[in-house]
């Protein structure tokens, strides 16, 4: 209880960091037909600027955690892309896969955006450090792998980045190395109605998991049964 009370307040001074960047949706451009595929991991400040950019475009991801350690999507990435980096971009809907979150952040605003690109992540150096920053106060969460059990079937969170309480989860799936279909509902987002259509209401995170039929509200209740379901 007093530990999930302060993983949410450092989980809050990491989107103050960041001025609140991935909690409402930009001017939208295209939409893809296929999700995008995302490698990467959630204690990563250059991958914190490529989730950033697709909840500020309103786009779902199929993220693959690739935490330090011996995770498959890491095993994947070095073999498929070369380079042992993260974030690595896969978009089917182009044929384009590519590493360095700036190249990342450029083409997805170009692609499936029709307006600028934020402050901090147009600007280079100033938009890494204040990352870097972010990523401080949670002390490295999830960034190593704890992961024993793999799941058949994909599971689904909604989420934006910004939300301290979906951070929270999102670094629990990323140590378990657990991959997921993202669905981004930040403020303004499209997928906002087809969301309250399915769960009853407007609250993140919520997380599905098709393998053993669960739906759950409360960051808490997910950290936990996560833990308890996939970590043997
Ligand atoms: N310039 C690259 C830097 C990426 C980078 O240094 N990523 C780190 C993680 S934060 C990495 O891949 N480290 C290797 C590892 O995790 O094994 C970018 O902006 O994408």
């Amino acid at each position: 209880m007093v530990l999930h009370a302060i993983n949410t307040a450092t989980a809050f001074v990491a989107t103050w960091a960041r001025f609140g960047l991935g909690s409402r949706v930009s001017a939208l451009g295209p939409r893809p037909e296929k999700p995008l595929e995302v490698y990467e991991f959630e204690g990563c400040p250059f991958c914190r600027k490529v989730r950033e950019a697709l909840t500020v475009l309103d786009l779902p991801v199929v993220v693959h955690p690739c935490p330090k350690g011996p995770s498959r999507y890491r095993a994947w990435v070095i073999e498929n892309g070369g380079k042992r980096m993260f974030p690595y971009l896969v978009d089917p809907n182009t044929d384009t896969a590519m590493y360095e979150s700036g190249d990342i952040v450029r083409y997805l605003f170009r692609t499936y955006g029709a307006g600028r690109r934020p402050f901090l992540l147009a600007s280079g150096p100033i938009g890494n450090f204040s990352s870097q920053m972010a990523s401080l106060p949670r002390l490295g969460r999830g960034t190593f792998y704890r992961g024993t059990v793999e799941p058949e079937q994909l599971l689904e969170l909604y989420s934006y980045e910004a939300s301290p309480y979906c951070r929270l989860v999102r670094e629990v799936l990323s140590e378990l190395g657990l991959p997921y279909l993202l669905h981004n509902v930040a403020r303004g987002s499209r997928a906002r109605q087809a969301f309250v259509a399915r769960s009853g209401k407007m609250q993140v995170p919520y997380l599905v998991d098709p393998n053993t039929d669960t739906a759950l509200f409360e960051s808490g209740a997910i950290i936990a049964y996560l833990r308890g379901t996939y970590r043997a």
